[in-house]
């Protein structure tokens, strides 16, 4: 009785560990960011402290209007190919959603979404340099010059 009791414990806390280890070893940084109807994000930049491993991105639009009239998304690239990949973007045979397909170019990527919805996308930080010259912006036509800002990567 007593060692089946204690069976019991020591897979409890087995599992406990191994619940508890990828936490451990990997420090994920939260970055939100919002997309409106007015085509602004509210952000102008998006830091990545260095004590952190992992990041995880959550894009919400908080405006109404639908997917194909104010879509936005969230591309992160060097900021000298931003402009080469938004103009591809806008190229339906490399593009899907407004997202280049198979670009080396693009770090980092949501989906397009409408308002009301969210998408969140998890990356490894070690995709981006320290001190690297990197930005982000909405790859939906016309977006660029609103939508778009530095990612500072500690
Ligand atoms: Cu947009």
């Amino acid at each position: 009785m007593l060692s089946s009791r204690m069976s019991v414990l020591t897979v409890s806390f087995l599992a406990a560990l191994f619940l508890l280890a990828p936490s451990l070893y990997a420090k994920t940084c939260e970055l939100a960011l919002q997309g409106s109807d007015q085509m602004k994000f509210d952000k102008k930049e998006l830091v990545i402290p260095k004590e952190f491993s992992d990041v995880k991105l959550v894009l919400k639009h908080v405006g109404k209007m639908p997917k194909a009239v104010m879509g936005h998304n969230v591309i992160i690239a060097k900021t000298s190919d931003i402009s080469g990949i938004a103009a591809d973007a806008m190229n339906p045979k490399k593009a899907k959603d407004y997202i280049p397909q198979n670009d080396q170019r693009i770090l980092v990527h949501t989906k397009l979404i409408g308002g009301g919805e969210s998408d969140t996308v998890t990356f490894k930080k070690s995709v981006l340099k320290a001190g690297g010259d990197y930005s982000f912006f909405c790859s939906f036509p016309g977006h660029l010059g609103m939508m778009t800002g530095k990612v500072v990567v500690k």
